[in-house]
């Protein structure tokens, strides 16, 4: 941590990056910190791979959000990347890295590429925004209420609203102290979680009714098509959350969650239980993530995806069972 703090504390002017389908870690993480930053002088800008989502647009300082940047900005002293594995997950900005100033990388994924003139990679850490906040205490700068919002909502929907395996005594007691500075959580629960529009209740519908049980009931996924968002009206982002579903099954070990996106690739979201690691298995089909929940991106058709990576979690769990 110590090196990232003192590149951030010697930056008069940053620029700040996050990965490509920005969730509320990486929309929260980056705002929290340009927030901190400009409250002790700096100036801060923030990108995210195609703007602020719409889901995240309640956040403060969401409109000031710019999409993929023509190179750095000229101007920029330091160059920030949060809760991004590896270059490679900034996109389009991925380019704007590496002529330019040095990066600084602040993330929570075990399997961080350790990327950057300086990281700070905590894998014990909930959400890349309790880091941000940590080291703005650490750091002794304040955290306005703006500022506790992002980094608020960083943290709750990384933990699953406090439920995933990562919540702990260190990620609560941020979430009490944010709530303190001036975040309200019942505020942010309900610009995240209650504002179903019809068209994603009605998503919601058409995807569960493609739950799929295989391996006696220890593997389920649900898959949603372009053809599902198009006949509903729905968006993409509205089925973000739907990866939970498979995995809350009884006896499930291994959640999957498919999307067609709409280059004709699959999203894949693995969730798992029990003390089963699936990082491994995302890995093997070039993605990543955390030892309960990870993703991949995989080449189409969905049939081919899915039957792929089944098979694969099917062999993982076989292996596991020694
Ligand atoms: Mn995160």
């Amino acid at each position: 941590m110590r090196e990232v703090a003192e590149r951030l504390e010697r930056a008069r002017r940053v620029a700040i990056f996050s990965h490509v389908d920005p969730d509320g870690d990486a929309a929260g993480s980056a705002l929290g910190l340009a927030h901190v930053l400009r409250d002790s002088g700096r100036d801060a800008r923030v990108f995210l791979p195609g703007g602020a989502p719409d889901l995240y647009r309640f956040l403060p300082g969401a409109d000031g959000v710019e999409a993929d940047p023509d190179g750095v900005p000229a101007d920029r002293d330091l160059l920030v990347v949060v809760d991004a594995t590896s270059p490679s997950r900034l996109a389009g900005l991925e380019g704007a890295l590496g002529s330019g100033p040095p990066v600084v990388n602040v993330d929570h994924h075990g399997d961080n590429t350790r990327f950057g003139a300086a990281h700070w990679v905590d894998p014990g850490a909930c959400a890349t925004a309790l880091m941000v906040y940590e080291w703005a205490r650490a750091a002794g700068l304040s955290v306005s209420p703006a500022a506790a919002t992002c980094l608020y909502a960083g943290i709750v929907t990384d933990t699953g609203r406090f439920t995933f395996s990562n919540t702990d005594a260190r990620c609560l007691a941020a979430a009490a102290a944010l709530a303190a500075l001036g975040a309200s959580p019942h505020e942010i629960a309900v610009s995240v979680y209650d504002r179903a529009s019809p068209a994603s209740v009605r998503l919601l519908a058409a995807v569960l009714s493609t739950l799929d049980l295989r391996a006696g009931g220890r593997i389920a996924s649900v898959h949603v098509t372009r053809a599902m968002l198009e006949e509903t009206g729905a968006r993409a982002e509205d089925s973000d959350g739907f990866s939970t579903y498979p995995r809350s099954i009884d006896g499930v070990q291994v959640g999957l969650f498919f999307r067609e996106t709409e280059e004709g690739a699959v999203k894949v979201s693995f969730r798992s239980n029990g003390g089963v690691r699936i990082d491994g298995v995302a890995g093997r089909f070039q993605g990543g993530g955390h030892p309960s929940a990870s993703g991949a991106r995989v080449p189409g058709p969905l049939s081919t995806a899915k039957e792929a990576v089944v098979r694969a979690v099917e062999e993982h769990l076989r292996g596991s069972d020694g």
